[in-house]
């Protein structure tokens, strides 16, 4: 056929690129830095990852021809659950798995025409890569970013492995059964009621387990997180505020309540300090110090402590201690319980309860037959549904002493000059459960001696590898005597190696860093050339990743500035959350059965259509119909430059005429546009001046015998306006013009003159035109305003056409395209 088929010159153009050393980044001190969220390999590209990569892909090529020497890279995200669970049901082991769908990814990859430096591909279950993770830990732990303690955790007992909170999901019991996202828990208490924690995977209900447990201290660096975030201009302010509300940042105060009968005092933390005339007693969490002792002595509290501990106990449960405590404004004497609502590691793990003004505590009160007293009234003097609901809003402080009368917000002020008061920010972010019991992941490089406890193993006998994967019903590292049987390097006695591995999160937070310098043996990376390149200009992946891989990604810089390794503490200049690709109104997806494989309709026509069919933030709906539009535009520019070429070229008139002037205005004009449109990833934009500017070439081509000139210009420009989009066949049309080299590293088109601000131009062309029926029938008045308006970009050639019908002698015609009558 005539047509463009990019199966027949995938090969040849592949081979050119890798003969070029296209893709390959130079040395330049500083490189435009473009990186796609590394894929976890799962043996196939998705349409997620497509667009992922399309977009970071044509953003590359874009730079690239921009004159930017480009560094943008790939690897894989290798460990992980999932290929130990395909391990068992295939019959393999992980790694062969992992290297199968590392395989296929990277094929997928090559044919979708992706334009990456392959030589600096990065592998996390590779020991190259993962005995650097092992050194950071012990860097971190140096540096007392390292916790071991005991923690409750989640516990799946389905894949017998501990959930980070996010990987706890909840679900409503009942008929309507939809899956919450764990990031969505906090928010909405509550709907608990209603709800049943489960594994993210497998959905088993979760319970708990008090285990001894690896952290990573990111709470050190909460404040750091959260302020830094005002400063992330190119970041959407809704991945901002996501963040923000995951660090959970809360401005209050604690008072100090005397516990007198055991000499001791309990701090309360609280957001609603003008509110302490109406606390009516004093809640702990059963993990608080004072908790810890009273168990020691009081067999029901330790049980009920026990049953929380298991996962049971509602909001309204808990059990009187029998203590008081005193309220160091009023004197009161209040009564001390343990409550399963107050939470071990939010602000100091007590709390005033003020049944009049907060939901919880009221719930507690009714339950417990708590005294409820009010302190807080409306301003306006309108009523409450007190005592049967709280009255949460802020409002005019009354029976609260010298304090009554003020409006809560002055009350807060105020009392914080009380002897028992501290201002006090505390942050809901918790530390960071790194510990994972599970064969697929780095192992933590930690030796257990009964003598000298936990010591860390010593950096020359890093890597501490994996054993071979065994089938076994736990963590198959447990089951490794060869890896768990060890000398203590400290003392050199009998001790056990740690057998649990590292979240893969750890994996993908410092992973872009590892890029710059990818065979470096003496170090995770190279810090000078980190310093220099970084920020990352331009990181783009799914909203899933808008909050914990960020939010690690952040801290990790952060810890590695402290540990003196780096100098950048904000990792990402530019992030992109790119939306949800749709069918039939839902995700696609495997699982839902709709979901289309890349190639389904041409890699180049898929990269075509999810550039073209929306911004990146946004999701869009898979059309066949839109499709085949993607097709039919490579198969327009493929026939344009094609019959331009096979064309008699001596037909064409050597002498310049308006229209040409016109041509010339126009492709300035679509030059600046497009490159503004990809200098702000609009590239749905850049797709429709690319269809404005086919329609325009092949009027010129049907009409008129063009001047070569500015014709060929046009056709160079179109070809380099698609390069980043559809990358062979612009490469063919390249080769087809005659031009020399690859057009992956041609100069972009620039205008010949200075454009004007054609975007206010146009808008305003284009609202007026709305309001303008039978725009044709204008021509042929002069009035200069008129003329301007049949110039707009949807009807300037048609005018053309028109006017030369209505005038042959060209005046008219001559008016519209000469620019002094234009402008
Ligand atoms: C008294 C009070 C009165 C409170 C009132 C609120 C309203 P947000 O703003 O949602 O973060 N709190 C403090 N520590 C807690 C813990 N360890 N476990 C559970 N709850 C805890 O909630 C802040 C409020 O959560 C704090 O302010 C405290 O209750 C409660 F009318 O103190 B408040
Ligand atoms: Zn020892």
């Amino acid at each position: 056929s005539q047509g463009y088929s990019h199966g027949r010159v995938q090969e040849y153009w592949q081979s050119v690129w890798e003969r070029e050393g296209v893709y390959r980044a130079g040395d330049a001190p500083d490189p435009t830095y473009v990186l796609g969220m590394f894929p976890y390999t799962s043996g196939e590209l998705h349409m997620g990852h497509v667009r992922n990569y399309t977009i970071t892909d044509a953003y590359a090529r874009y730079r690239r021809m921009q004159g930017d020497d480009v560094l943008h890279p790939m690897g894989w995200d290798a460990f992980g659950l999932p290929a130990e669970n395909a391990a068992y049901d295939r019959n393999t082991d992980p790694r062969s798995w992992t290297e199968t769908c590392i395989r296929q990814m990277r094929e997928e990859m090559e044919t979708m025409g992706f334009g990456y430096d392959w030589s600096r591909e990065v592998t996390t279950c590779d020991p190259d890569y993962y005995r650097w993770n092992q050194w950071l830990f012990k860097r971190f732990y140096d540096e007392g970013l390292v916790d071991y303690k005991a923690a409750t955790v989640n516990w799946c007992p389905d894949c017998e492995t501990v959930l980070a909170d996010a990987q706890v999901e909840e679900r409503a019991v009942g008929p309507t059964d939809i899956a919450v996202t764990g990031e969505a828990r906090d928010s909405d208490t509550d709907a608990a009621a209603e709800t049943v924690d489960v594994c993210w995977r497998c959905e088993t209900p979760v319970s708990r387990r008090d285990l001894d447990q690896w952290f990573f201290r990111i709470t050190e660096y909460a404040e750091e997180l959260h302020d830094g975030l005002d400063d992330l201009e190119g970041w959407s302010d809704g991945v901002r505020e996501r963040q923000r509300n995951w660090i959970g940042r809360r401005e209050g105060a604690t008072v100090t309540f005397e516990v007198p009968r055991r000499d001791t005092t309990v701090d309360v933390f609280t957001t609603r300090l003008d509110t302490v005339y109406g606390g009516t007693f004093v809640a702990l969490s059963p993990g608080h110090d004072l908790t810890r002792e009273l168990v020691a002595e009081d067999e029901t509290l330790a049980q009920y402590v026990d049953m929380v501990r298991g996962g049971e106990g509602d909001g309204t449960s808990g059990v009187d201690t029998g203590l008081r405590a005193t309220h160091p404004l009023t004197g009161d004497s209040l009564p001390i319980y343990v409550a399963a609502y107050v939470l071990d590691d939010v602000g100091t793990g007590a709390v005033m309860g003020v049944p009049a003004h907060n939901e919880r505590d009221h719930a507690f009160a009714e339950a417990h037959d708590l005294p409820l007293t009010q302190a807080v009234e409306p301003v306006d003097g309108s009523g409450t549904n007190l005592p049967d609901e709280p009255f949460t809003e802020d409002g005019m402080l009354t029976a609260s002493d010298e304090y009554d009368g003020l409006a809560s917000t002055a009350a807060r002020e105020r009392l914080l000059d009380e002897d028992a008061v501290e201002e006090h920010v505390t942050y809901r972010l918790r530390d960071w459960l790194i510990s994972r019991q599970r064969y697929w992941g780095t192992p933590i490089p930690v030796v257990h001696c009964d003598d000298c406890g936990h010591v860390l193993v010593p950096d020359e006998d890093l890597p501490v590898e994996l054993p071979p994967f065994v089938k076994t019903t736990g963590n198959p590292l447990d089951a490794s005597e060869e890896f768990v049987e060890t000398t203590c390097p400290d003392c050199g006695a009998e001790a056990r190696r740690e057998t649990d591995t590292m979240d893969t999160f750890v994996d993908s937070a410092w992973y872009f860093l590892r890029f710059l310098s990818p065979d470096l043996e003496t170090a995770p990376f190279d810090t000078d050339r980190a310093n220099d390149l970084l920020p990352i200009d331009v990181y783009v992946g799914g909203d899933e990743h808008a909050i914990l891989h960020l939010l690690y990604v952040r801290f990790f810089t952060r810890a590695l500035c402290d540990l003196g390794l780096l100098a950048v503490r904000e990792p990402i200049d530019r992030l992109v959350n790119q939306g949800t690709v749709l069918y039939d109104g839902q995700k696609m997806s495997k699982s839902k059965g709709n979901a289309i494989a890349p190639h389904e309709y041409g890699a180049e026509t898929t990269r075509l259509f999810v550039l073209s069919a929306a911004h990146p933030r946004q999701d869009f709906e898979w059309t066949a119909k839109k499709v085949s539009t993607s097709y039919d535009l490579q198969q327009q520019v493929y026939g344009l430059v094609r019959s331009y070429v096979e064309s008699d070229e001596t037909a064409a008139r050597d002498e310049h005429a308006p229209h040409d002037t016109y041509l010339e205005r126009e492709l300035d004009r679509t030059i600046a546009a497009v490159t503004a449109d990809y200098d702000r990833f609009r590239f749905h934009r850049v797709v429709s001046e690319v269809h404005g500017l086919v329609r325009l070439l092949r009027r010129y081509q049907a009409y008129q015998t063009p001047y070569k000139y500015p014709y060929e210009r046009g056709l160079r420009a179109l070809t380099r306006f698609i390069a980043p989009i559809t990358p062979f066949l612009a490469e063919e049309l390249w080769s087809m013009l005659g031009e020399e080299g690859v057009v992956a590293e041609a100069r972009w088109p620039e205008p010949l003159q200075a454009v004007p601000d054609y975007r206010i131009e146009r808008e305003l062309i284009r609202r007026t035109l709305e309001d303008v029926r039978g725009i044709t029938d204008v021509v042929g008045i002069d009035a200069p305003e008129r003329i301007e308006l049949v110039v707009a970009q949807e009807w300037k050639y048609r005018a053309y056409q028109v006017a030369r019908e209505a005038d042959p002698d060209a005046a008219v015609v001559g008016r519209i395209m000469a620019d002094e009558e234009i402008r």
